[in-house]
């Protein structure tokens, strides 16, 4: 396959699309250098210790800023100044985050999560940043307002993650199917590696944390037993695969099929409503798997018809493969 970065393969793909104006081709590229200037620290963040006790920078008693929060501060930096967003909203952001006066604005909006599964970094387990792309639906001379941002899902015009693993790869969508660059870190480019994934419309596999099996309703113990039943109607043996870290078990199911589920739960955490965030993960990821040819809902709902009335309102997730998604609305649906 020949070597073909990202731009080249917006470029290419989407001359007639309104998508492969400058604007969008400028904010996908500072999306792009983001992602690889937090990959460096995600990739030194084991040696971050060993570094502190070897006279390097840190050995100064400089606090190390945690990963997410560097993460934050990368891609707010970079975005705010891109001079094509009205607004961002950051999963470590309570409220909005406007455009500098001094920063020329644009009428995209970047929603995201600088770094999910944050927590999981030490044990060396893959995390990433996920991001949604809406435009504005205020007037462009206007600040952008809450108004702007709590628009469905359905309105996103791009959305997609940077895994950070054994490889790191940029999979997005711009509503034309999915794509997915892999860093080639000789040459510092994010370059094709996964054209047009299809999700495969059955999965073998299925990811839930059953350790909170005590706090779901009855209908969802049944919809999660319907995947460990040998003699389930798909005639499939269902493999459990569960990292905790959603970027890497969507990504997992994404090429491999499978269904992911994050229901409401009555834990002490107390996730009535789930524990994932609408705007920056579900909504994001439910683009990308639809694209892909999969299906995202709530259990019952799809997901880009949900009206959000909060930034981070979380919401119950089921995603991945078709037929296991349809089956688990199904059994939802039959109590
Ligand atoms: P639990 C990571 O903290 C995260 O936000 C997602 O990346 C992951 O899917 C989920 O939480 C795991 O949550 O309750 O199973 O540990």
């Amino acid at each position: 396959m020949p070597q073909i970065t990202v731009i080249e393969h917006l470029l290419f793909h989407q001359k007639e699309s309104p998508m492969a104006t400058g604007r969008f081709t400028r904010l996908l590229s500072e999306m792009i250098l983001s992602g690889k200037i937090i990959n460096q620290e995600v990739n030194k963040a084991g040696l971050v210790e060993i570094l502190g006790l070897t006279g390097e920078t840190n050995i100064q008693g400089e606090k190390v800023r945690k990963l997410d929060e560097f993460a934050n501060q990368v891609l707010v930096h970079r975005l705010q100044r891109a001079g094509v967003l009205c607004a961002l909203a950051s999963e470590e952001n309570a409220d909005l985050i406007h455009i500098p006066a001094d920063c020329p604005q644009g009428d995209y909006i970047l929603i995201f999560d600088p770094l999910d599964g944050s927590s999981n970094i030490d044990a060396n387990v893959s995390i990433g940043t996920i991001f949604s792309i809406f435009r504005r639906t205020s007037a462009c001379e206007e600040p952008a307002t809450m108004a702007d941002v709590l628009q469905k899902g359905a309105q996103q015009v791009a959305a997609g993650y940077i895994i950070y693993g054994s490889s790191t790869m940029l999979v997005y969508t711009t509503g034309k199917g999915v794509h997915g660059f892999t860093l080639d870190p000789s040459v510092g480019e994010f370059l094709l590696s996964h054209p047009d994934i299809q999700i495969p419309e059955r999965g073998k596999i299925y990811s839930a944390n059953e350790g909170y099996r005590h706090y779901w309703d009855q209908p969802t113990r049944k919809a999660i037993d319907y995947f460990k039943d040998p003699d389930n109607d798909s005639k499939r043996v269902y493999r459990s695969r569960y990292i905790g870290s959603l970027v890497a078990d969507f990504h997992r199911n994404l090429l491999y099929g499978g269904v992911f589920l994050y229901p409401a739960d009555t834990k002490d955490s107390n996730h009535p409503h789930g524990k994932l965030r609408l705007m920056c993960e579900a909504n994001p990821l439910a683009m990308v798997v639809e694209q892909a040819g999969g299906m995202a809902t709530d259990g019952i709902n799809r997901i880009l018809d949900i009206q959000p009335t909060e930034l981070h309102q979380r919401v119950p997730l089921v995603i991945g493969s078709k037929l296991d998604v349809l089956k688990v609305r199904e059994l939802l649906q039959a109590g």
